[in-house]
């Protein structure tokens, strides 16, 4: 067997690494390194800048995770927006949700799409639905265009650092604010509440634009064996409000409302921490 390794590394003093059996695609496009490869015990995954965004074992965690919270808070979701989340992952949840009406993919780097439509159909099939339209622009410029039109905004980005260092500052998420509709529901992946030096920036930078607002936890393996995090804001609904009639039309392998109200109960010190 090939012993070939990929390793992330999370600090200077902390790496993760995981066999890989084949390099199946790698290209540099104008924003970033992109790579998909295949592990024994992964699955497919796709790699930007030598970071590692979803395997195509555990992708429902997070992909779950980052769309059923908000969607299930809002009553009603129908304009849906995902910034960054090229790979189809979220949208592919978000259209699970029969009230959503359309979803604006808002992606900065097409070739993420077109890698992802050749390589992970499991998540990219989504894109191809009617309901979906896809925009390869910044979504920071995009985001300061809109007022008041969406149900739900989801920041499926890259760790802070490049084109997504902007997506955690406290102007971003009040652009993303003024999208939002007067009950509108921001989720962003915040990283490892452990190990990432802005997690407890981006929880501060949402809890100053929004009047609810917290951090919630889950466990996807494919980036640390322990906690990572998403951070909700919402203008109006409690974030352990769930709209349990609709769970009926919607299948999921993660997500319960047990779990959406679970992963809001955080752990003493990272309450501490916010
Ligand atoms: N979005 C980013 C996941 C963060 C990965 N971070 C890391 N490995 N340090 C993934 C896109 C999935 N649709």
């Amino acid at each position: 067997m090939l012993d070939i390794w990929f390793t992330e590394n999370h600090t200077e003093g902390y790496k993760v690494s995981w066999r890989i059996d084949k390099i199946l695609h790698s290209e540099r496009s104008r924003f970033q390194e992109i790579a998909v490869v295949e592990s024994p015990d992964l699955g497919r995954a796709l790699l930007l800048d030598n970071t590692v965004q979803t395997t195509t074992r555990f992708e429902f965690i997070y992909h779950e995770m980052i769309a059923h919270v908000p969607l299930m808070i809002h009553p009603r979701p129908q304009r849906v927006m995902v910034i960054g989340g090229g790979d189809g992952g979220t949208v592919r949840e978000v259209l699970k949700h029969p009230t959503v009406e359309t979803v604006e993919l808002v992606e900065i780097d097409e070739r993420v799409i077109q890698v992802s439509k050749e390589w992970l159909p499991q998540l990219s099939s989504a894109l191809n639905s009617d309901r979906v339209k896809i925009l390869t622009v910044d979504g920071l410029q995009y985001v300061k265009e809109k007022a008041a039109h969406y149900d739900v905004i989801i920041v499926d980005c890259t760790d802070p650092g490049g084109p997504s260092l902007a997506l955690f500052t406290k102007d971003f998420y009040q652009d993303v604010y003024n999208a939002l509709t007067e009950d509108g529901i921001m989720v962003s992946q915040t990283g490892s509440p452990t190990f990432s030096p802005h997690f407890v920036e981006a929880v501060k930078g949402i809890r100053q634009v929004f009047p609810c607002s917290s951090p919630y936890l889950t466990c996807e393996p494919s980036y640390i064996a322990g906690f990572w995090s998403f951070t909700a804001g919402s203008k109006k609904y409690a974030l352990d409000t769930v709209n349990q009639d609709r769970m009926a039309a919607i299948t999921t392998r993660y997500y319960t409302p047990e779990i959406h109200r679970a992963a809001f109960v955080l752990p003493k010190h990272i309450q501490e921490q916010i």
